[in-house]
């Protein structure tokens, strides 16, 4: 497959640690919340190797934060989210799904609870703020929403603990999962959480203060050597082992939030009020027709640039194939497809055309175990 380079612009936005990467050896980006997100450091069955064995960092400053805050916040920001955060506290996340009046997915971001009356919301990639400010007027909430500069460094992998303990100290290995609090980097404070895009453990530098962001992220690969710290960036073959759905790419706003597995994440029965609310609950009696599937796929590598229809042996649509890998854990090729009733169960089959080839498919349960 050819591929071809980004031609940069203000609008595919640069991040403060763009010319660091680029120095350590970036060799793809992908766009993001209209920014540049590292995608590649050469191999990605390399990289995906060292992320499960050591320690990387990652500059994903393209998981921007919209700040909602004010009389209203609470209020707005649980609009926005079936998930129920009338008892959340304040130093903890919220993976939450956004919800359009529909029923459908419009983002799944992490969610920030600042103080009673501040939110970050930590998204992934759709325009977050324009609903913000559109459901904010539209309803005359006293709020005010804005994009801060804030620019993540995740530290992923099973040795960011003792990278994280070597520049933080004992404290920061206290950090419960999602949650988070300030430490102190050379006299500057900053918000750590114990989050990140990859299941090998690790922690999110919310960097708001550039400069000394900037100053860590070189002291990182300065005293990391130990721990063989190396650059990175969200894997693909690591998240879609472990079952990090990507929003854009595995689900979008034509899917809800059912279909995606989510239902942890909806409240339904609470008095909260939220857009969608009685579109979900209809959803919910009716059942759905379609839900995200794993697949595996019989070939020895994958290269997917979009979605492919998978049929079954009578010409009917079994479903369509929205993300796959060659997975080394498994040893096959893998894959998260949206699956039709009557397929949606285990060991249905199907096949798909790539390439000029036709491949058998395999349904089967998320996560792959
Ligand atoms: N960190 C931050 N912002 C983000 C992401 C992130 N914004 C974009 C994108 N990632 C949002 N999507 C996800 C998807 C999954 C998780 C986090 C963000 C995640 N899920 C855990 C899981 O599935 O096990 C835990 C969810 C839970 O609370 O139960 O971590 O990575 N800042």
């Amino acid at each position: 497959m050819k591929n071809y380079s980004i031609f940069k612009s203000r609008r595919l936005r640069s991040t403060p640690y763009t010319s660091r990467i680029e120095k350590q050896g970036v060799t793809a980006y992908t766009i993001y919340n209209h920014m540049l997100l590292p995608a590649a450091f050469g191999s990605i069955e390399d990289s995906y190797h060292h992320l499960k064995k050591d320690v990387q960092i990652w500059d994903v400053a393209a998981e921007r934060q919209v700040e909602i805050s004010g009389k209203d916040s609470a209020k707005l920001v649980q609009l926005m989210t079936c998930r129920d955060l009338s008892k959340s506290k304040i130093g903890r996340c919220y993976y939450s799904p956004i919800i359009d009046d529909s029923g459908n997915l419009v983002n799944d971001p992490v969610i920030l609870k600042l103080a009673e009356d501040r939110w970050w919301i930590s998204i992934a990639d759709s325009d977050v703020i324009f609903f913000a400010k559109g459901l904010a007027t539209g309803n005359k909430f006293d709020v005010k929403i804005f994009e801060p500069n804030v620019a993540i460094i995740a530290i992923q992998g099973p040795k960011s603990f003792s990278l994280m303990e070597k520049v933080f100290g004992r404290v920061i290995t206290e950090l419960k999962f999602f949650g988070f609090d300030y430490f102190t980097f050379k006299g500057v404070k900053h918000l750590i959480a114990r989050s990140g895009w990859s299941k090998q453990g690790g922690f999110e530098v919310f960097v708001e203060n550039i400069e000394s962001g900037l100053d860590l992220y070189d002291h990182f690969f300065e005293i990391g050597k130990e721990f063989n710290v190396k650059p990175g960036c969200p894997n693909l073959i690591e998240r879609i082992e472990s079952g990090l759905l990507s929003y854009g790419s595995d689900f979008d706003n034509n899917d809800n939030p059912f279909e995606c597995g989510f239902e942890k994440y909806i409240s339904l029965d609470s008095n909260i009020i939220f857009l969608g609310k009685e579109k979900l609950k209809k959803i919910k009696s009716d059942g759905i027709k379609r839900k995200l599937m794993g697949v595996e796929i019989k070939t020895d590598n994958i290269n997917l640039t979009r979605s492919i229809n998978i049929m079954d042996n009578d010409g009917n649509l079994v479903g369509d194939l929205r993300s796959a890998c060659y997975s080394p854990h498994f040893k096959k090729v893998i894959g998260i497809a949206m699956i039709k009733e009557p397929f949606c169960k285990a060991s249905e089959m199907g096949k798909i055309e790539i390439e000029g080839k036709t491949l058998a498919v395999k349904v089967c349960d998320l996560p792959f175990i």
